[in-house]
Parts: structure tokens; sequence; C-alpha cells
């Protein structure tokens, strides 16, 4: 039985005469290949407002998989094609989500879990049981001293640590080095630094990164989980210290992207193929490679087949992380790369 995670890539990899009619020489994509995104994206955007009723399933307000996800879509797209119907459309669904996630959602201060947590962690600090309360804050700080981890900052999430994009030190990683200017020199260099290091050892002789720490299966190349999230944030690292070694990293990342990155679970941004395009959008943005210019346009063209090479139909297929909403997305700023932005993710 086949197990593979992934399509063989038949791709011819980039070289000036296959890629003569996407990309033009001062790497821009070609008019001839914006002409076909822009008629994919029509298509499949003319598919989600047809569906427009499944966007509300089970009240889900959410942008990973609920209707402000599609509205950041809607959003974009009304942005891009200067069509203020969309923005008007996309501000309707999100004023709907915040009165709804106020009332009915449960991840907030006053009917979540959140609330709960902080109220202890108060009452404790002021007990002075300061150790207590430092086990209720998310803190990677305190979970890696008192786990006795490698890394000195570590998190962990349904009692496993991720490494990944979505659920890992990665994402953490990622917005730290994002927000590295409210933080102290000091928790940069003793910190952020050596668990960037820490993570590169972890990388598989493929190039691809384990799901969580102990776990030797080399399995999934998805954004949320291996190489293609962590190619992003090695990407930010070696902008952010330019030390080659951590550009190294995201570009052994990118090369196992490209090799096995068409996945047979479908296209979604977070564990599809969208989402690994995303490794060559940034690698093309620090590196300046029409390479990776190249491959991600591949990747865009793998989307306009849309449906048609996955083994499964996603539980929301019309969402941002999941679904279509979210190829959508990933094939807007393929127009743009160097605009482009992993969304919700960069900021
Ligand atoms: N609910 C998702 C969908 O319908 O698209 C499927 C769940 C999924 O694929 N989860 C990701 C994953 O890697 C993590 S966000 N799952 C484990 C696996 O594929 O082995």
């Amino acid at each position: 039985m086949d197990t593979t995670r992934h399509y063989k890539n038949h791709f011819e990899d980039y070289s000036t005469s296959v890629s003569h009619n996407i990309i033009e020489n001062n790497c821009m994509i070609h008019d001839e290949f914006k002409s076909l995104l822009t008629l994919e994206i029509k298509k499949l955007m003319k598919t989600l407002k047809e569906n427009e009723k499944k966007w509300y399933n089970n009240d889900d307000y959410s942008v990973y998989t609920g209707s402000a996800g599609i509205a950041f879509t809607l959003y974009y797209y009304g942005k891009y094609y200067n069509d203020s119907a969309y923005i008007k459309t996309a501000t309707d669904i999100l004023k709907k989500c915040a009165t709804n996630f106020k009332s009915k959602h449960k991840v907030t201060f006053l009917t979540g879990v959140v609330g709960p947590l902080a109220l202890a962690a108060v009452i404790l600090y002021s007990q002075g049981k300061k150790e207590e309360m430092e086990q209720l804050i998310f803190n990677g700080v305190s979970y890696s001293s008192s786990n006795h981890c490698q890394s000195p900052l570590m998190y962990s999430w349904h009692d496993k640590e991720y490494i990944g994009g979505a659920h890992g030190i990665a994402g953490v990683l990622y917005l730290l080095l994002q927000a590295r200017h409210y933080l102290t020199q000091v928790q940069i260099d003793n910190y952020l630094k050596p668990s960037l290091y820490y993570l590169q050892r972890l990388q598989f002789s493929s190039g691809n990164f384990p799901s969580s720490t102990g776990n030797p299966s080399d399995k999934l190349i998805q954004w949320c989980h291996g190489a293609p999230g962590i190619s992003i944030l090695f990407c930010l690292a070696y902008k952010v210290f330019e030390d080659n070694t951590f550009l190294e990293t995201a570009i052994r990342c990118g090369e196992v992207t490209w090799e096995r990155g068409l996945l047979k679970k479908g296209y979604s941004i977070c564990h599809g193929v969208a989402g690994n395009g995303y490794t060559f959008i940034y690698l093309f943005q620090q590196t300046k490679d029409v390479k990776y210019l190249y491959r991600a346009c591949k990747f865009a063209e793998w989307c306009f087949h849309y449906g048609s090479h996955q083994n499964r139909c996603p539980d929301r297929p019309f969402s941002l992380f999941e679904g279509l909403a979210g190829v959508i997305y990933f094939l807007l700023d393929v127009q743009q790369p160097h605009l482009a932005k992993f969304p919700t993710y960069d900021i």
C-alpha cells in the first residue's frame, strides 16, 4: 500500500527557458501567468460565493475555520481588485462575528478558560504562591526549566512539545521575532537565539523537521507541521541576525518542500499545497532568487486544478485555513509576491 503523503513532483525545476512565460526578467510575474491566476481566482471566488450558506456552519466565527477567515479573504480580494462590494461584505461578516463571539464563543475572558486561568493566577500571586501561579501562565521559560528542556524556550500543547508553525515552538518564535522591538537584548540573546540554534539541530537529513520532540517520523511537510512553516521562521531569523546558517536551514526546508510538498491531503494553507507554496514566496523575498518565485508559481498552478488531486475533503471546505478561502488568498498573493504575507501569521 502506498502510504506516502505526497504526489511525485513532475514539474520541471526552474530554468530561464521553462519559466519564460511565468516570470519576467525583472522578477515580476509575467502578464500571461497573471491572466491565468486572475481567471482561476475569479472561478474559485464564484464557487466560494455560491456556497455562502455554508460559511456559517456550526456557529464557527473564528479566523481559522470560521466566517471571520472567509471575510479576511473577501477583504483581501476586494482590496486587490478595488471592489468595494467585497470590502462591505467582509465588514458586515466581521461585525457579526464580533457580536457572536462575545455571546457564544468560549475562548473569551468572561466565558472561556482564559478568565478562570487569569483570575486564579492573580489570586495565587496575592497569596504569595508564585510557583503555583507560574504553572498557570503560558510561559515558555518556566515550562522549559521545569521540564529540563534543551531549548531555553519550550511549550506544550495536548501534552506534546510541538515544533511546527501552527502548534509549536516555531510559530511562537516567529511571532516573538516579529515583536523583537518589544524584547530586551538579554531576552533575544539568551532565549530567542539559542532556541533557534536548538531547532536547527532537530532538522532531519532530508531537510524536514519532526512534528514534536522525540518523534522520529519524517512524514509531515505542511505549514503547520514540518519544513514549510520552519522555513518561514528561518528566513526571518536570517533577516534579523544575518547568520548564514539560518538561511541554509531555510533553503534545505525549501528543497524538501519542493520535492514532497504536493500533498495528497489537499490544497489548504494549513496542511496543503497552498501553504507549502508560501515557503517559496518567503525564500524568494529573502534571497531574490527567481527559482523560488518560479516554484511558488508551479504550486499555484497545481491549485488551478482545485479539488482534483486530494484524498479527502476538508472538514470546513470554504474556510481560510482548511479550505477554499485560503487557496484564493494564496493565489492573490502570488500575483504580488514582493508584498505577500501568510494570512494572520505575518504582522
Ligand atoms: N480538520 C482538518 C481538515 O479537514 O483539513 C484535518 C486535520 C489535520 O490535517 N490536521 C493537521 C495534521 O497534520 C494539523 S493542523 N494532522 C495530523 C496528520 O495529518 O497526520
